[in-house]
């Protein structure tokens, strides 16, 4: 047999087995929802039901309330520690609540190692003292929630320079203090969606009067995988924050987020990321933002003086309404600082001032024109629909977080058209992906129109890059001025560039 004539046979003979193989790989999965495909990363569940918090406070109080530090050294006496009152966590929470807040995070224990709670790991708590101090703030706050209907969460500082274990060369911290203070506050009751860990670590302190520095490696000393398995064991959807791994800092402190932010990222475990305000189009892992920022003037924790910062920019200080247009609008979560006083309360100036954001919020974002009755929603191109599900234009305005938009395999730009029954002002667009199936949208622009001929661009210069679980797109093309357009009797969004089909949630209209 010539050569090429036995390599021909040779051929036929392995082609049948291989192309009985080839049929089993290529066979399509089942679909009878005709759903489009995922984007990876995609979000677990609970960092889903996380980014739907989107706004939420922070309560910054305990042993530095009291010596008008913002780090304690882990050296100070317990009986420093002297609520001149109760402490009311249940006003703390009805203040977020009257902000518009979903939920609360309140630190139980900063760097200074001093527990709120009556942990049984270490002697530096309230446990032993006289009333008020030794009210248990973890519970309070706990039952607080739960009367309110809030989430809640802690922030447990991972560095403690009071322990005389800390960074020592043994595990004996992390498994005998900082594990079980987690699972102690774990079980404060369900609702809890997110604690914090604090990178801060190493460096000077009391270290149970050993004194000097203690240094450790972020990535594997905190023992990550178990404090995970841990909390996840008890609250499923309890994010862990920071050193957990399961969201990242924005990279600032003051209330902003990238007009670019994608929630992929690739940071690896304990290291910061890269590009924090703007993630990493191309990140492999799922590591949405959260903007941590502070409410008052002062530091995190209360000092008398300080100010409660304005609803609009004001001395060169962000407004409120502008931190929240910077992150909630930018598709990462806020959580905003209000430092309880020496009583333990939030101070009255907090108190309204939150009442009066509140207020603004519902009168900026109470009445979606998009949802009125008698609105038509047009798509140039739509996905067929599935046995049950359908994927028509007019899913982005039926206000359901399930239902959603999409085009056909291959079509990876769309445009929609929403008609209102009249003509009116129009201030905000808000766009919502169904970050289910990843974060897609790369770039988009949004027009308006009075005659549904002539169109002219909605948000000024504003970069329209991404969208992701959230995206504000105000009138003004800025931040800090809220004006609206009137005469808009049609609003056209066009998806011009998308890793995948798009896939669109929610077009709300302000
Ligand atoms: C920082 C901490 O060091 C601050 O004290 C504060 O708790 C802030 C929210 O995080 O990294």
């Amino acid at each position: 047999m010539k050569k090429h004539t036995f390599l021909l046979a040779l051929g036929l003979l392995m082609a049948a087995p291989m192309a009985a193989q080839l049929d089993l790989i290529t066979e399509a999965p089942a679909n009878p929802e005709n759903e489009p495909a995922p984007v990876h990363p995609l979000p677990h569940p609970r960092q889903v039901k996380w980014m739907q918090t989107e706004f939420y406070a922070f309560f910054h109080y305990g042993m530095n309330t009291y010596t008008g530090k913002e780090w304690g050294n882990g050296d100070e006496a317990n009986t420093l520690y002297a609520p001149k009152g109760q402490p009311n966590p249940k006003q703390w929470l009805e203040t977020a609540q009257a902000a518009g807040m979903k939920g609360g995070i309140a630190v139980v224990k900063h760097h200074d190692g001093f527990c709120l709670w009556p942990t049984e790991t270490t002697d530096h708590s309230i446990k032993n003292l006289p009333a008020p101090g030794n009210y248990n703030i973890a519970k309070g706050f706990a039952d607080a929630a739960h009367d309110l209907g809030m989430k809640f969460g802690f922030y447990i500082s991972p560095w403690d320079r009071n322990s005389q274990y800390y960074g020592d060369g043994t595990d004996r911290y992390v498994t005998n203090v900082f594990l079980k203070q987690c699972q102690e506050l774990a079980e404060y009751g369900k609702g809890q969606f997110e604690m914090w860990f604090d990178g801060a670590n190493g460096g000077s302190g009391y270290y149970g009067g050993a004194g000097g520095s203690r240094s450790i490696d972020r990535a594997t000393y905190y023992d990550t995988p178990n404090l995970r398995d841990m909390v996840h064991s008890i609250h499923a959807d309890c994010v862990l924050w920071g050193v957990g791994g399961e969201a990242r800092w924005i990279g600032n402190e003051a209330g902003w987020a990238g007009t670019t932010n994608w929630c992929t990222d690739n940071r690896e475990e304990g290291k910061d990321q890269s590009n924090a305000s703007e993630g990493n189009e191309n990140g492999w892992m799922w590591l949405p933002g959260e903007s941590d920022a502070k409410a008052t003037t002062g530091g995190w924790f209360w000092h008398s003086g300080e100010q409660v910062l304005g609803l609009n920019p004001e001395n060169n200080r962000s407004g409120l309404m502008q931190m929240y247009l910077e992150t909630v609008g930018r598709n990462a979560t806020w959580i905003l600082n209000l430092p309880p006083n020496d009583y333990g309360v939030l101070p009255t100036a907090t108190v309204n001032r939150m009442k009066e954001f509140g207020q603004m919020l519902k009168e900026h974002f109470g009445t979606n024109l998009a949802a009125a009755e008698g609105v038509k929603v047009t798509a140039d191109n739509t996905r067929p629909a599935g046995t049950t599900r359908t994927y028509d234009a007019k899913n982005v305005v039926d206000g359901s977080l399930d239902t959603y938009y999409a085009t056909e395999d291959g079509v990876n730009s769309a445009t929609i058209t929403i008609e209102l029954p009249e003509a009116k002002s129009l201030r905000y667009v808000v766009l919502q992906e169904h970050i289910q199936l990843g974060q897609r949208v790369k770039a988009f622009k949004i027009e308006t129109s009075s005659n549904g001929t002539t169109w002219t661009k909605f948000g000024g210069s504003m970069p329209t890059t991404t969208i992701g679980y959230k995206r504000i797109i105000t009138n003004s093309g800025n931040t800090t001025s809220y004006t609206s357009r009137s005469g808009v009797k049609y609003v056209r969004v066009t998806i011009s560039d998308c890793k995948s089909c798009p896939v669109i949630e929610n077009i709300a209209l302000y």
